[in-house]
């Protein structure tokens, strides 16, 4: 029997140049793998079973690379693209690694810097665009400080607002079929990043000329170093139809940027995550690219990282597949259901006297509410038994 856990295109499960390429550096010790061609990562990907790649534009293109360099490099990486059937399924600008942008790059104080970024950021969409991408991801890395001591905040904010408001501009201009997912997180590397949660970001991009063209782009890490439920700024930002992306992987509370292999760590949180993702939980599915920015343990040689890619794309199937179950079981559904008589959300559609009326008239004993038991032990320990995989 074929293996019902393989991942397939219809998956649509990507990876960045930069995740498997990680080449295990941290801020203590040097690498310790080598760096990987962007070609070689393309059939390595292909042959464990993604549909898409990613990359930020330093990714593929050294900075400061001359145009004969730049285009000697695209043609092999398109070549690439043609040979293995893989799509760019996301770009994104690298607005962090130059030691230009320290303190910041659409936020930062000196205006050369601010020039520079919006610069680069347009040529990293051109080419994306020109690989085919159609999401592009800002991560505002550097946006943040130490020290509160010069800039105002609400500056930094304006800033990010009229960076943002210009590449909408842009992409309309050249008529890229492109849309943007900002993506938040708390700290690291700098002290405090602003908009650090998703939440923060779905304000933002309601103050923008075009909210249209602008989404987010949520990662497990990120919101799980705040001390979040991943889970509820999933759901908030596919309720407002701006989960334009999805970055996974997985986060331990209270530590540095793990990005952990998928399911690594809080396997229930990821098995929510995926319920809600994969829509078994009810209301709609997400469609977009299932992307794993994560990276293989330190520990690991160029096998140990092939393991984890196709770790991520395993442990996501094999959640969903246990989630369909857990959602079809008509025991869970009988539990589930025990509200499904609603009178109440018709009358709170709009208000009117003759809705007030009717809540008021309701006989409604606080003390019954009060005393009745939920048996939301009982559903979470089902859950439970079916992520153990004693209950089919
Ligand atoms: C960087 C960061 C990631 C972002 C990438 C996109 S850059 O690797 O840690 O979370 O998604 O810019
Ligand atoms: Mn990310
Ligand atoms: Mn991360």
């Amino acid at each position: 029997m074929s293996d019902p856990y393989a991942p397939t295109a219809d998956d649509r499960f990507t990876f960045g140049l930069w995740t498997v390429g990680n080449p295990g550096a941290d801020p203590f010790g040097r690498p310790t793998r080598k760096p990987m061609e962007p070609v070689h990562v393309l059939r390595k990907l292909a042959e464990a079973g993604a549909w898409g790649v990613n990359f930020h534009d330093e990714d593929l293109v050294p900075f400061g690379a001359s145009p004969g360099e730049r285009e000697e490099i695209i043609g092999r990486f398109k070549a690439g693209l043609e040979e293995t059937g893989l799509v760019v399924s996301m770009s994104t600008t690298n607005l962090f690694s130059h030691p230009a942008f320290k303190d910041g790059a659409f936020t930062a104080d000196d205006p050369a810097v601010r020039a520079l970024a919006v610069t680069k950021a347009m040529d990293a969409i051109d080419l994306g665009a020109s690989l085919g991408s159609h999401i592009h991801v800002f991560w505002g890395g550097r946006e943040g400080c130490e020290t509160d001591a010069r800039r105002d905040p609400r500056q930094a904010i304006k800033r990010m607002r009229s960076a943002m408001d210009f590449l909408c501009d842009y992409v309309l201009e050249r008529e890229h079929e492109m849309v943007f997912a900002l993506e938040a997180k708390p700290n690291e590397p700098r002290g405090d990043i602003y908009f650090s949660t998703t939440g923060h970001l779905l304000h933002f991009i309601t103050t923008l000329e075009h909210p249209e063209m602008v989404g987010v782009n949520p990662e497990v890490a990120h919101e799980t170093m705040a001390g979040l439920s991943f889970v509820h700024s999933v759901a908030q930002a596919m309720e407002a139809g701006k989960l334009f992306h999805i970055d996974l992987n997985a986060q331990n509370i209270g530590r540095f940027d793990q990005d952990l292999r998928f399911g690594a760590a809080d396997l229930k949180g990821a098995f929510n995550l995926v319920r809600l993702l994969e829509g078994t939980m009810g209301g709609f599915a997400y469609h977009g690219p299932r992307h794993f920015d994560a990276h293989a343990y330190r520990t690991e040689d160029e096998e140990g990282v092939w393991e984890f890619a196709r770790g991520c794309m395993r442990t996501y199937k094999i959640l969903a597949e246990r989630a369909r179950a857990f959602d079809t079981d008509p025991e869970v559904i009988g539990l589930r259901q025990e509200f499904q008589e609603d009178f109440v959300s018709p009358l709170l559609i709009d208000y009117s006297p003759e809705a007030e009326a009717a809540l008021r008239e309701m006989a409604i004993d606080p003390d019954a509410l009060g005393a009745r038991g939920l048996h939301l032990e009982k559903l979470d320990q089902i859950m439970t038994e079916y992520l153990l995989g004693v209950r089919d």
